[in-house]
């Protein structure tokens, strides 16, 4: 369904398997979707897990997308470029995993159903999220929430490393 386009802010996460190269070839996966191009990217930052510290460090990054998918079809999109990526999540919810896309913003719409919650719930807390959305969009107002460089100001940063292009 399309009903014009919106820009998506994507949250890109990964501990297994290459995770640099598994970012990268997800960024590839959501440039390839119908109806949808990534308009801007933020860098890739290494971090310690935030939850259980017995896996490894994770790559997370954030995109911003134009996009006519609507919200669902979108969610369904990212969920198929994580099973593409052999996605494993064996270790349960706060385990690690090859490859976790999120939905933090789908214009200013905010929606709160099942399997499906906009803007995500985490932002405000994870520095994982809300330093690579500042790198792309500081001005960017999130529903509820508010301005994302506000929202920066309140979390500890300092474990964020941001990866260069050789990958190290
Ligand atoms: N920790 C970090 N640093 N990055 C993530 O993407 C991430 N994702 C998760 C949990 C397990 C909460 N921890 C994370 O789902």
């Amino acid at each position: 369904m399309t009903d014009g386009a919106r820009i998506a802010y994507i949250g890109l996460g990964s501990n297994l398997n290459d995770p640099v190269a598994q970012i990268l070839q997800a960024l590839k996966s959501l440039q390839a979707l119908p109806a949808t191009s990534v308009v801007r990217h933020s860098r890739l930052y290494r971090n310690p897990p935030l939850g259980p510290q017995d896996q490894p460090d994770y790559v997370n990054a954030v995109a911003a997308v134009s996009t006519e998918l609507d919200a669902v079809g979108l969610l369904s999109a990212v969920q198929s470029i994580e099973r593409e990526q052999g996605r494993t999540r064996d270790g349960g919810r706060w385990g690690p995993r090859t490859l976790d896309l999120d939905i933090l913003v789908y214009g200013d719409t905010q929606i709160d159903q099942a399997g499906l919650r906009v803007p995500h719930p985490g932002i405000a807390e994870r520095p994982f999220v809300l330093v690579p959305l500042a790198e792309i969009a500081p001005e960017l107002h999130v529903p509820g929430l508010g301005a994302v460089a506000s929202l920066l100001r309140a979390v500890d940063r300092s474990s964020l490393v941001a990866i260069d292009d050789a990958g190290t």
